[in-house]
């Protein structure tokens, strides 16, 4: 009797978990496609340019900021052949970053967070920014040149 009643009791103890675990999965599969879906938005939000997502230890940062109409940048002399790192913002109106001959190039609008846009200069020479974005009365005058030695 007492040996009966305890299979019983133990019986009904793992038909409870056995039931529990079988309710889990579906939750644990829910909250699984929905951190993938999480994760799929995320990727979907950063910007375009694959450049803006990895930043090197060793880039050589410049602050960049563009107003109606030219590109301030904190500093124009470069090292060939190591990835500079822009940081990019407008304290203006609306403009396009974009390197001549590079595939380089990101919006940037007043009032947005700045974009981090790395490029690694193949060579020495004078390189050309320039605005893309067809932005006001100054658009066609707005680039300024970085120096790669
Ligand atoms: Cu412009």
């Amino acid at each position: 009797m007492l040996d009966k009643q305890g299979n019983e009791a133990s019986s009904g103890m793992s038909r409870q978990r056995r039931q529990r675990r079988h309710r889990g999965r579906p939750a644990r599969l829910v909250v699984g496609t929905l951190v993938f879906v999480a994760v799929a938005i995320a990727g979907c939000g950063t910007p375009a340019t694959p450049a803006s997502q990895v930043i090197p230890s060793d880039a050589q940062k410049v602050v960049v900021t563009a107003s109606n109409f030219k590109w301030t940048l904190s500093r124009k002399t470069f090292a060939a052949n190591r990835p500079i790192d822009f940081e990019v913002r407008a304290t203006e109106n609306a403009h396009g970053f974009s390197i001549d001959g590079t595939k380089i190039r990101h919006d940037v609008v007043q009032g947005q967070p700045p974009v981090n846009l790395v490029w690694t200069p193949p060579k020495p020479g004078q390189y050309t920014i320039r605005c893309d974005v067809p932005c006001g009365s100054g658009h066609y005058n707005m680039s300024t040149h970085i120096t790669v030695k």
